[in-house]
C-alpha cells in the first residue's frame, strides 16, 4: 500500500484501501483532518468522512459537503474524491482560500458493498446499484433514486430488476441515509453539495424531479459556469451546464442533489465526469490521474466562486 501522504492515481482503490488512506491521513495531520465513521453499508462496511480544516480549530464554519461513488460502476467517482482529498490536505497553504471559512466533509464511497462488488466479481463490473436484496430474486437499489423527496414520481423504477429501482420505500438504503443524516447535519451552514458521478461531463443542478427550475438558477448557473470554464482553460474538455432534467433528457426524482437543495444547500451540483473507456464507465487506469486532476480544477474554481457569494 504505497501511502505517502496522498493516494496516487496509478489504479483504483478499493473502498477498504480508501478507508484506511484516510484514517492515516487523519493520523499524520492531527489538527487539520478528522475522520469520522458516520454508518454502515448493508454488508457492514463502515462508512467514513473525512473532515478537512485549516486547523484554526474555529467551530461551525461553513461547509462543503462532497460525495463520490453513488453508483458503484462509477469507479472515476471515488478516484476523483480521493484527489480532491490529497490536494486540500497536501497543498493546504496554495488552497488556504478554499479552507480560510469552510470546512470540507467529504464522503468518498457511499455504495461501499457495490463498489467492491464491482471490483471483486468481474462479470458484474457494470454493476450500478446497492446489494441490498429485494423483495423479488433482483438485487439493489439505486441509491440515486432513493431519497424522500418526490419519491419515485418520475424516472424512477418500481421494478426491482430495474437499474433505476426506487426501492421499496424511500431510503430503504443504508447508504442513502447516511448521506441523509449528512446533508441535514450541515444544511444550516452547507454552502455547496456537490455529487460525483460519471458519465458525460456534465455539471447539473436541480430540478431532476420536473423541468422547472429554481428561482436562484442564475446563481446555480454562474457557479457551475466557473467550473466549466476552468476546467474548459485547463485541459480542453467541454463540459455542459444545466438544470437536470433538461440536459440529460430525462425526470429522475429522489436523487440526491434535489434533496439537498430543498433541504438547504444554495448551491447542489451533480458533477457527471467524462466518457472513458469502451464503456464510458471504465476509463482505464492511465486516465485517472488525467480526469481527477480536471475535475480537481473545477471543483476548485466552484467553491472558489460560492466563497465569494
Ligand atoms: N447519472 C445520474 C443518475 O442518477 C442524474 C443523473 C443526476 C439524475 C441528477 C438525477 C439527478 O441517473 C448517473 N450517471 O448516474
Ligand atoms: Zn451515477
Amino acid at each position: 500500500f504505497p501511502y505517502n501522504g496522498r493516494l496516487g492515481t496509478e489504479r483504483y482503490y478499493s473502498h477498504a484501501e480508501i478507508n484506511q488512506f484516510i484514517e492515516d491521513l487523519a493520523r499524520d495531520n492531527p489538527r487539520r483532518v478528522f475522520v469520522k465513521t458516520v454508518g454502515k453499508s448493508y454488508e457492514g462496511r463502515w462508512l467514513k468522512t473525512v473532515t478537512i480544516t485549516n486547523g484554526d480549530a474555529r467551530r461551525n464554519k461553513n461547509v462543503i459537503l462532497v460525495d463520490g461513488g453513488f453508483h458503484a460502476r462509477e469507479w472515476i467517482s471515488p478516484a476523483a474524491a480521493v484527489h480532491l482529498i490529497n490536494e486540500l490536505v497536501e497543498n493546504f497553504e496554495g488552497n488556504a482560500d478554499l479552507l480560510q471559512d469552510f470546512d470540507w466533509v467529504i464522503l468518498p464511497v457511499v455504495n461501499a458493498d457495490g463498489y467492491e462488488f464491482t471490483q471483486t466479481s468481474p462479470d458484474n463490473r457494470f454493476w450500478r446499484k446497492t446489494r441490498q436484496p429485494s423483495s423479488s430474486d433482483c438485487i439493489g437499489t439505486d441509491p440515486n433514486r432513493n431519497f424522500d423527496f418526490h419519491w419515485n414520481e418520475e424516472g424512477a423504477s418500481e421494478d426491482p430488476c430495474n437499474n433505476t429501482y426506487a426501492g421499496a420505500k424511500p431510503f430503504s438504503e443504508p447508504e442513502a441515509l447516511v448521506v441523509r443524516d449528512l446533508i441535514h447535519s450541515f444544511a444550516d451552514r452547507g454552502k455547496m453539495y456537490l455529487t460525483l458521478h460519471s458519465y458525460g461531463s456534465l455539471i447539473l443542478y436541480p430540478w431532476g424531479w420536473t423541468a422547472d427550475v429554481p428561482d436562484t438558477v442564475d446563481d446555480l448557473e454562474e457557479v457551475a459556469a466557473e467550473g466549466k470554464k476552468a476546467i474548459h482553460e485547463a485541459t480542453g474538455t467541454v463540459y455542459k451546464v444545466g438544470p437536470s432534467t433538461t440536459t440529460i433528457n430525462y425526470a429522475a426524482a429522489g436523487a440526491s442533489d434535489d434533496y439537498a437543495f430543498n433541504a438547504g444547500f444554495p448551491i447542489s451540483f451533480t458533477m457527471e465526469l467524462p466518457f472513458g473507456g469502451a464503456d464510458g464507465f471504465d476509463p482505464p487506469a492511465s486516465d485517472i490521474d488525467r480526469l481527477v486532476r480536471e475535475t480537481w480544477i473545477g471543483i476548485a474554481a466552484m467553491a472558489r466562486r460560492v466563497i465569494q457569494k
